[in-house]
């Protein structure tokens, strides 16, 4: 039997084993097989590596460098990724199981993020504020909050860390990532391109491991000042509460039940496209996933048979191969989850159209068919919880009051999509429902100007944009008193 790669931690630009030299193995979904080791962290590791963190914030070549020059290295890291991307994408699909293709261009686009924060890095900038009080000065300044831990999930593993790192290290954080104990090699990976861009040792550090021990140790840090997770919701329960141990500041990106509605006078072959991309884009394994379907009663037969006639030809295999267009799931315990709510859908009485089983024709790997449920209870469990798969669920409506309704019932508020050629209307159903992005007549559209993030169950705070930086950074207010008069009164509020 061939050895598997061994993948050991970064902490301090070293590589190092964990504190018991522990190491746990990594499974390629296509296969279903090991295909390396990593090293298993500990809370000994993260104390290490929150401490170089710290020191590094504290007293190094980083804090000493200016703005600009901490951009150049962001613009640097960009230019690394960009000549490396097709390496990075291996890795990820090796991992995750994604799509090739997806990752590739996923990875392609990754260096636009570092672009962004490192011509956002000296742009960061206080006020002088027009103070209504006599003889004062009163300016603002944005400073950084010192390390930031980052945790992420598996599904776009250098994705959700360019979204945490790239705005993290442009306002002169320092930073310990720990990355989902599915998919830790393309962070690792990325680690000696960082040393190329000229980072600092101690700057950007990674742990690997689970949850528990690193993820509660990392997230219950006193010396951690921001947390940004983006995983599911059970986990983030865990860490807002670690979080209060010190209050450290934190956002979150979490899952969604998106609506994806198609009024009557729709493209309806785009809005078809587009509720297929929505759901079984990535497997449907995505936070923005459109996983409940909302038909215009008009257009419902044809949509729906649109929607099947497609989804009937998907080509399920190889993530590796270029045309490839649904790989497998990420996890076994991905693909158990599938067949658990396959089986809730039906005992809620929903009609199964398509899919809603492991294809038969692969006998390896962590394959699960694309599957369409139909019900006019939007209530049901399938159409409420998030199942982070290809399983759709088509629910029918009458009228733009009605649909709002629907699609406003849930627990989460992440993404929605409206497929209508009424400009209006568009403007109208944008406004009136509840989530943090709205694509009208597009899904699954990113970019690092626009942010993304939620509400409620999907989470809080954002990421992208110029608010990213914001959440790296804290306001400080500076009075002063430009007066030579001596202070007169000192029981009075100035
Ligand atoms: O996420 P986890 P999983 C959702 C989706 C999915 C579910 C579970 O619904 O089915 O989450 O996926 C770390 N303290 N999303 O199990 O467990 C964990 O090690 C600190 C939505 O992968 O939340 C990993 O690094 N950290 C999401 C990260 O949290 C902890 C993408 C996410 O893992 C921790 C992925 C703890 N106590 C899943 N416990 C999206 N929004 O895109 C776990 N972790």
């Amino acid at each position: 039997m061939t050895e598997l790669a061994k993948y050991k931690m970064y902490i301090n630009g070293e590589w190092v084993e964990s504190s018991d030299g522990g190491y746990f193995t990594s499974y390629n979904p296509a296969t279903g097989e090991p295909w390396c080791q990593v090293a298993k962290g500990t809370s000994e590791d993260v104390e290490r590596a929150v401490q170089v963190a710290h020191q590094a914030f504290e007293n190094s070549e980083w804090t000493s460098m200016t703005y600009s020059q901490r951009g150049k290295l962001l613009h640097r890291l960009g230019d690394l990724i960009a000549e490396n991307y097709e390496k990075l994408a291996d890795y990820e699909t090796l991992d995750n199981g994604k799509l090739i293709r997806e990752m590739r261009g996923q990875l392609q686009y990754i260096p636009e993020f570092y672009y962004y924060y490192a011509g956002l890095a000296n742009k960061i900038h206080g006020d002088t504020l027009p103070i209504d009080k006599k003889d004062m000065f009163v300016f603002t300044s944005r400073e950084p909050l010192g390390v930031v831990a980052a945790i992420t999930p598996w599904n776009s593993p250098l994705y959700l860390t360019t979204l945490k790192l790239a705005p993290a290290l442009a306002a002169g954080n320092t930073i310990v990532i720990k990355p989902s104990e599915v998919t830790s090699a393309s962070l690792l990976e990325l680690m000696p391109l960082i040393e190329q861009a000229g980072f600092p040792p101690g700057v950007v550090n990674v742990v690997t491991g689970f949850g528990d021990p690193v993820g509660n140790a990392l997230t219950s840090h006193p010396l951690i000042r921001k947390i940004a997770f983006t995983g599911g919701t059970e986990s983030a329960r865990h860490v807002v509460h670690n979080s209060a141990k010190h209050f450290s500041q934190l956002s979150l990106e979490l899952g969604g039940k998106s609506p994806n509605i198609v009024f009557e006078d729709a493209n309806i072959e785009s809005a078809s496209m587009g509720i297929i991309a929505g759901i079984f884009g990535a497997s449907g394994q995505s936070c923005v996933a459109g996983s409940r379907a909302f038909l215009h009663k008009s257009i419902y037969n044809e949509v729906v048979d649109r929607i099947v006639t497609r989804t009937s030809n998907i080509i399920i295999g190889d993530p590796m191969s270029p045309t490839t267009e649904m790989g497998p799931l990420a996890t076994e315990s991905q693909l158990k989850r599938m067949e658990h709510y396959v089986e809730l859908g039906k005992g809620q009485g929903a009609n199964l159209i398509y899919g809603g089983k492991r294809p038969a024709h692969l006998k390896k790997g962590w394959y699960f068919e694309p599957t369409i449920f139909e019900h006019t209870n939007a209530e049901i469990r399938i159409a409420q919880e998030e199942i982070f798969g290809p399983v759709l669920t088509i629910i029918p409506f009458e009228n733009e009051e009605e649909v709002i309704s629907l699609a406003n019932n849930t627990n989460y508020g992440l993404a929605a999509g409206i497929w209508t050629n009424n400009l209006a209307r568009a403007h109208q159903i944008s406004k009136a429902v509840r989530a943090g992005i709205v694509w009208v007549n597009t899904y699954r559209s990113i970019s690092p100007i626009a942010s993304i993030g939620g509400s409620h169950w999907s989470g809080y705070g954002r990421e992208g944009g110029v608010e990213s930086i914001h959440e790296y950074t804290q306001n400080k207010v500076v009075w002063m008193n430009t007066s030579t008069e001596p202070m007169a009164d000192p029981f009075i509020m100035r």
